[in-house]
């Protein structure tokens, strides 16, 4: 199969509600949106990358640039296939969103003409996976309560409340007092903590959270070991996992209990898979993190989740927790879990009228 060109979407989605993280808020999800057009039919891929270098280095209008330099041009003459993909587009350094967006078009694209589900495909377990919801910093503690108690009221099987010096202890305490010992609690950092703040880290400890997610900056794996023998509460890496190279590093170091994966920091869902095998050879359970995904990421990550490690309930939320109408068909919560597609490739497709009407900017690169 060959690759004819790509048509790159750049649409904006409308978030139901502001969502503010230690690096900033977010109004609109800005995304990149791939569409692999070959002979045998065409596939969707998603980019992840936000509209600034804030929580990695990518930046939607760079992973468009590099797709349209490089990527693209990489792939012409290349007989696309689940193992050719990947090699063509690792010869260039890093820009792990932007591969990771084409090689999920390329397989939606493979795996459709071969009838193959993409959960089939990276080896699923399960038809269900089970859903957590990540909650950003909020004004108030009476409006984090009420954010979380409506997610809890959908049947969210567990909470991750974004936190920031100033907005952890607090919060998580009035999330334990409000609504018990039972929720499953987590907390994420993004990168906003030092080793200073070790404290801070160990006041958590009493609340019984499953994790504490990337509490330092991304390169400090020493700085996570370090942590992990002052707090009692696992620690969960999602920044610093850039590989399953680094992934074992970081295990074997003592700085990730836990691991977040999420296929467009690692630059694909093949590579997830390794950080999944990775992790489950040494023991250490993974769940699936997200970007504010369209439903069209969505499908993608849900498929990854149902692979065996994934033990945790991801952040892979319905729909209806990001956008008002998404591109696809919603994601519907069914008693806490989202169902695995079935359709062969990603199993989902963008609606074409919602599409043009989200559309800000199309254009097509020549294969
Ligand atoms: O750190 O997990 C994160 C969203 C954007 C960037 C980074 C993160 C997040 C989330 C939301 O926590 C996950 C989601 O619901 O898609
Ligand atoms: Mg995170």
């Amino acid at each position: 199969m060959r690759l004819d060109g790509v048509e790159l979407y750049r649409i904006a989605m409308p978030l139901v509600s502001p969502f503010r993280t230690s690096f900033g808020v977010q109004t609109t999800r800005d995304v990149l949106l791939v569409r692999a057009v070959t002979g045998e039919g065409d596939g969707w891929g998603e980019c992840v990358a936000m509209s600034a270098p804030l929580y990695s280095a990518e930046y939607v209008d760079a992973a468009a640039d590099v797709i349209i330099r490089f990527l693209v041009p990489a792939l012409a003459g290349v007989d696309l296939d689940v193992t050719t993909v990947r090699p063509a587009l690792d010869r260039f350094k890093g820009h792990s969103m932007a591969k990771a967006a084409v090689e999920m078009a390329v397989l939606d694209v493979v795996l459709r003409a071969r009838g193959v589900p993409l959960a089939a495909h990276l080896g699923a377990v399960r038809t269900t996976v089970d859903c957590g919801v990540s909650v950003g910093v909020m004004d108030t503690v009476p409006e984090l309560l009420d954010a979380v108690g409506g997610y809890l009221d959908e049947g969210y099987k567990r909470i991750k409340l974004k936190i920031e010096p100033g907005w952890d202890v607090e919060p998580v305490r009035a999330v334990r007092e409000r609504f018990g010992d039972d929720v499953a609690l987590q907390v994420d950092a993004n990168t906003a903590y030092t080793l200073a703040d070790v404290a801070t880290m160990v006041a958590l400890d009493p609340f019984d959270l499953l994790l504490i997610e990337q509490p330092l900056p991304e390169d400090d794996l020493l700085g996570h070991a370090e942590l992990a023998k002052q707090v009692d509460t696992p620690i969960c890496l999602d920044e610093s996992i850039t590989s399953a190279n680094v992934a074992r590093a970081a295990i074997e170091l003592g700085a990730a209990q836990i691991v977040n994966i999420k296929a467009g920091r690692v630059g694909g869902y093949l590579s997830a898979v390794e950080v999944h095998d990775a992790c489950a050879s040494r023991g250490i359970p993974v769940w699936c993190g997200g970007m504010l995904e369209t439903g069209l990421g969505r499908a993608a990550n849900v498929a990854l989740a149902a692979m065996p490690n994934f033990t945790l309930p991801g952040d892979t939320s319905a729909s209806r927790r990001y956008f008002a109408r998404d591109v696809t068909e919603p994601f519907e919560l069914v008693n806490g879990t989202l169902a695995v597609p079935t359709e062969p490739g990603i199993g989902v497709r963008p609606h074409p009228d919602v599409l043009a009407e989200l559309t800000e900017d199309k254009r097509w690169i020549p294969g």
